[in-house]
């Protein structure tokens, strides 16, 4: 049992410099422990609420005192004096709190650095990292890094319509080695793009953010980077992409390449591509409520490659069932901050692996120091992991948690080399 004997939210900046909630708590008088939150740019419309003070002048309205009050008044008065049995029953209890489906009472901000923090002070007072705890008997394991070296979308002004190029070092039997193998290529494109006389400067999620004329262009220096490094593309290396299609979807239609495609070209447009490349995962090929495209595409290219529900399942456990039953995507993309508190995350994980869909513990492109998800990742069995390219201390806090864990677990780590279900890889 675990009393709250601290608490206290404040604000602090994102990656982009948006206001973010922190939380500092101690439980049982122990250590105080803290956690804060990330944040979208190409979010979903069905994510829970991330309460912003809006109409202030402050911050552009971005600011987020409001939730930072709700957990120095309502919060703090609420989970005074009681016993908590879990990370579960306190989550519970700050939803029944909440009392709304989408955490907008709260917010899902100021609900989830409590969720993070209180988990933390848990471990703390058990003497155990974060992983540990939450991974307590399960099979652990280090993750399989999928990292955005090319940053488009609404992560980068460039004109590339795809947000996401990431490359998967997934024939490597370490963490290290295969993070080594994706660092390597990292600093072999940024030298390919500097040669042509491209921009070297990264996006949001640390990326290089050129301005090319074509997705396939992009693939094209990533391909050349993955040679030139010394690796083989197909069997160490794969592709991996987030087209993040609900902000390329116009009247039905999908731009890509300054064109718009029905959906049936842009499914053949897929076929083309993974004809072409090593692609072995595109997320959000679709926009988030055609669950009908979504069924056919499935149903199309899902033997062939993982087919990553982001924007469409944004980590809530009614949305996945809904793709489960209609065979919509085989893989869920996990975001703590689209749902909201560390349970809800851990019960989507729970029922993707009881339906054979495959998890990714992803962040946010707007971060902080945070790096619990490279512990959720290892605790949960992931066996994947999104947290963008090799620069940007935002993202390098996530490898370098991993890095730490592999150290810790010496011996008896377990290294999830690449996964993805039906792979002909
Ligand atoms: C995504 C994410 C993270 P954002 O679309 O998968 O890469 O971006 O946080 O902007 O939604
Ligand atoms: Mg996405």
């Amino acid at each position: 049992m675990a009393k709250i004997t601290y608490l206290k939210g404040r604000q602090i900046l994102d990656s982009r410099g948006t206001p973010t909630v922190e939380v500092d708590m101690s439980i049982d008088n122990g250590q105080i422990c803290r956690g804060s939150v990330p944040s979208g740019a190409s979010t979903g419309s069905h994510e829970a609420i991330e309460l912003r003070d809006g109409n202030s002048e402050e911050f552009n309205g971005k600011g987020v005192k409001n939730a930072i009050k709700n957990i120095n008044s309502s919060i703090k008065s609420s989970v005074t004096d009681i016993n908590f049995g879990s990370i579960a029953e306190f989550d519970n209890f700050l939803l029944e709190l909440d009392g709304t489906q989408n955490k907008s009472e709260l917010g899902a901000n100021a609900i989830l650095a409590c969720s993070i923090t209180f988990l933390k002070c848990l471990a703390k007072n058990n003497n155990q990292e974060v992983y540990e705890y939450l991974g307590k008997d399960k099979e652990l394991s280090l993750p399989t890094p999928l990292m955005n070296i090319i940053n488009g979308g609404a992560h980068a002004n460039n004109g590339l319509d795809i947000q996401e190029f990431m490359i998967v070092p997934g024939g490597f039997s370490s963490f290290s080695d295969s993070l080594r193998a994706g660092v390597e290529i990292f600093q072999e494109l940024k030298k390919l793009l500097d040669e042509e006389g491209h921009s070297t400067a990264v996006g949001d999620e640390g990326g290089f953010a050129p301005n090319l004329n074509s997705n396939e262009e992009a693939l094209n220096y990533i391909s050349k980077a993955v040679s030139n490094s010394g690796y083989e593309l197909g069997k160490q290396i794969f592709f991996a992409l987030d087209v993040a299609a609900t902000e390329i979807y116009e009247n039905k239609k999908y731009r890509i390449d300054k064109k718009l495609l029905s959906i049936k070209e842009i499914s053949q447009y897929y076929q083309e591509l993974i004809n072409k490349f090593p692609i072995i995962s595109i997320e959000d090929p679709l926009d988030e409520d055609d669950w009908e495209g979504w069924s056919m595409l499935t149903e199309l290219i899902g033997r062939k490659v993982q087919l990553v529900g982001d924007d469409l399942f944004v980590t809530n456990n009614s949305r996945l069932q809904m793709g489960i039953d209609k065979k919509a995507a085989n893989s869920i993309l996990v975001k703590i901050n689209q749902i909201g508190s560390i349970s809800e995350t851990i019960q989507a994980i729970e029922l993707a692996k009881k339906n054979n869909y495959s998890y990714i513990i992803s962040h946010r492109s707007g971060e902080t120091e945070d790096s619990i998800i490279a512990d959720i990742a290892v605790a949960t069995n992931a066996g994947q992991i999104k947290t963008g390219s090799c620069s940007r201390t935002d993202r390098t806090a996530k490898y370098n948690q991993l890095l730490r864990i592999e150290d810790f677990l010496g011996s008896n780590r377990k290294f999830s080399k690449l996964k993805t279900f039906n792979s002909s890889f």
